[in-house]
C-alpha cells in the first residue's frame, strides 16, 4: 500500500515536472520534426559497382564512408529493368500489380494517376517533394511522354529531369514545361544534383523528400572532364565515380544543413548491370546474370541507408529487403498511412534499418517482363521451369535484351541455395523435394495473385485501363 501512494505521488511528481525538464532540455528542432528521406536511384548500376561492394577498378570513396556510417544491405531487390523499377518503387507494388495506360506490349509502363505514389503518400504528411532526373513513368519516348503524367501530377511539388530514357538523346523538363533538347549528358549527372542540393536548401525548415533518379549510368554513358579517362574502369567507372562525387556533395548539404540525424539518405540502383553494352555496362559478380535476366545479378542491386542516430553504423544486412518495402517504410518513419484499398507488396522494414532484428517473414518474387520466373524464401530461390522466352509474352518481343546465356530454358524447375551458392550455379531440386513443392505453392500463389504472362492477377489493378495482359489474339 504504502509502495503505491509512492508511486503515485512519483507519478504526479514526474508529471508536474515535465514540462520544465522538456523546456530545459531544449531538444533540437530536428528531433522534433519528422524525418526527411533521400532516395538515391541509379540507373543500371550492378551488384559490384561499388567500392564496398567489391569493385576492383572503380572507386567510390563516399559511398564507401556512406556504408561506414550506416548499413550495407547485401540482398535488397529492385527489378529486372528501368521502368517497372521505377513503378514499383513509387507504388510498393510488383510491376505487374500496377495500373498503366499504355500498349500491353511495352516493357516500358505508364503510371496511372490513380495508383498512389511514396510522393504522394509522404506529401499527405506536409512533405516538400522534389523528383530529380529520370522519370520514366509517363512514356518512354523523350518527345513524345504523356506530359498529363510527369511528377507534378503524381505527387510531386517540384520536377527537374527527363522524362524517359538516354538511349538517344534527353530533353530536360522543369515542372511539366520543355526547356532544353538535347542536353550535354556529360552535365547530368552535376545539375540534377545541383537542383536537389536547392531543393534542400529552399525547404530546410520544414520535412521533405527528395528523389533524385540519376540518368547514368545508363548507356550512353558521358562523363565530365573532369571525371573522363580518370578511373581504372574505362568510361563507365569514369560515370560511378563522378555520380560518387556527387552523391558526397548531398550528404555534405544534409550536413551543412545540419539535419544529418533527421534525415534518411537511401542509395540504390533501379536494375542490375547491362551486360549486353560490354564495357558500357557495369559488374554483377559474384551474381550472375545481368540487366532483364531473372539470375540474381539482375535485379539483386547495392543498397546503403544512412541516418546517424537512427541507422546503427557500420552494418551490414542480408535480409531480403526490397524496393517495394520503401514506401511502406517511410510512411511509418513519417507517421503517413499507406493506402487501404488496393495490395502493397512491400513490407515495414525499419526494424531492419534500425539494426531491430532482421527476420523477416517474406517471399520474393521475380517478374522478366511480365513472365514469373522464380520466387526467394530465406535461403532458397526456385528458378521455375521455362523454355523461354515464351513466345507472345512481352519477354519474347524483348528477348534480346538478353545475353544468350542469361536466357532460361529449363524443362523443370532449378532449386539454388543462395547461401551455399550465391552464383547459382547447383541445381539442388532433386535433393530437396520438399522445399521445391513448397515455392511452388508461393509461384503459384503469386501467379494468380499478382499475375503472369498469361494471367491477369486477382489482385492487379486497372482503374479502368487497358488490361496488360496479352490475350492469344495480342499474342506477337
Ligand atoms: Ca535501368
Ligand atoms: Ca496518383
Amino acid at each position: 500500500m504504502i509502495r503505491v501512494t509512492a508511486n503515485i505521488t512519483f507519478l504526479v511528481l514526474a508529471f508536474a515536472l515535465a514540462p520544465h525538464v522538456a523546456s530545459a532540455a531544449k531538444p533540437s528542432r530536428q528531433a522534433q520534426e519528422k524525418p526527411n528521406f533521400i532516395i538515391i536511384f541509379t540507373d543500371d548500376q550492378g551488384y559490384q559497382d561499388v567500392g564496398c561492394y567489391g569493385s576492383p577498378d572503380i572507386k567510390t570513396p563516399r559511398l564507401d564512408r556512406m556504408a561506414e556510417e550506416g548499413m550495407r544491405f547485401t540482398s535488397f531487390y529492385a527489378h529486372t529493368v528501368c521502368g517497372p523499377s521505377r513503378g514499383a518503387l513509387m507504388t510498393g507494388s510488383y510491376p505487374l500489380r500496377f495500373a498503366r495506360f499504355d500498349d500491353p506490349d511495352s516493357i516500358h509502363p505508364e503510371l496511372h494517376l490513380e495508383e498512389v505514389t511514396l510522393a504522394e503518400v509522404l506529401k499527405e504528411e506536409g512533405y516538400a517533394t522534389g523528383a530529380f532526373g529520370k522519370w520514366d513513368l509517363a512514356g518512354h519516348n523523350p518527345t513524345a511522354y504523356k506530359k498529363e503524367l510527369l511528377p507534378t501530377y503524381q505527387g510531386f511539388d517540384y520536377y527537374f529531369g527527363t522524362p524517359g530514357s538516354n538511349d538517344k538523346y534527353v530533353d530536360l523538363i522543369r515542372g511539366t514545361e520543355r526547356i532544353e533538347e538535347k542536353a550535354d549528358m556529360a552535365t547530368l549527372t552535376q545539375r540534377y544534383t545541383d537542383e536537389a542540393l536547392s531543393f534542400m536548401e529552399r525547404n530546410q525548415d520544414r520535412p521533405f523528400f527528395v528523389y533524385l533518379a540519376h540518368t547514368m549510368p545508363h548507356t550512353r554513358l558521358a562523363a565530365s572532364e573532369a571525371f573522363r579517362g580518370k578511373s581504372e574502369g574505362g568510361l563507365y567507372g569514369d560515370v560511378i565515380e563522378e555520380l560518387d562525387y556527387h552523391i558526397g556533395r548531398v550528404l555534405d548539404k544534409v550536413d551543412e544543413l545540419g539535419l544529418d540525424e533527421n534525415t534518411y539518405v537511401i542509395f540504390t540502383s533501379d536494375n542490375g548491370p547491362w551486360h549486353i553494352r560490354g564495357d558500357h555496362g557495369g559488374h554483377a559478380e559474384p551474381l550472375r546474370g545481368a540487366k532483364t535476366s531473372c539470375w540474381e545479378g539482375g535485379l539483386r542491386v547495392p543498397c546503403i541507408m544512412r541516418a546517424p542516430g537512427r541507422v546503427p553504423a557500420g552494418q551490414v544486412t542480408d535480409a531480403i529487403t526490397a524496393t517495394i518495402d520503401l514506401l511502406p517504410t517511410l510512411a511509418d518513419l513519417a507517421g503517413a498511412s499507406v493506402p487501404q484499398d488496393r495490395v502493397i507488396d512491400g513490407i515495414n522494414i525499419s526494424s531492419v534499418m534500425h539494426g531491430k532484428g532482421d527476420d523477416l517473414e517474406r517471399s520474393y518474387f521475380y517478374y522478366q517482363h511480365d513472365c514469373l520466373r522464380a520466387v526467394r524464401s530465406g535461403k532458397w530461390k526456385l528458378m521455375l521451369p521455362h523454355t523461354e522466352p515464351l513466345e507472345g509474352s512481352i519477354g519474347w518481343k524483348w528477348r534480346n535484351h538478353i545475353k544468350a546465356e542469361d536466357r532460361i530454358r529449363f524443362e523443370k524447375a532449378h532449386l539454388y541455395d543462395l547461401e551455399a551458392d550465391i552464383g547459382e550455379t547447383t541445381d539442388v531440386a532433386d535433393q530437396n523435394p520438399e522445399v521445391v513443392a513448397e515455392l511452388m505453392q508461393l509461384a503459384q500463389w503469386a501467379r494468380e495473385d499478382i499475375g503472369d504472362h498469361d494471367v491477369f492477377g486477382a489482385n492487379a489493378r486497372t482503374f479502368g485501363a487497358e488490361r496488360r495482359t496479352l490475350t492469344s489474339e495480342k499474342k506477337l
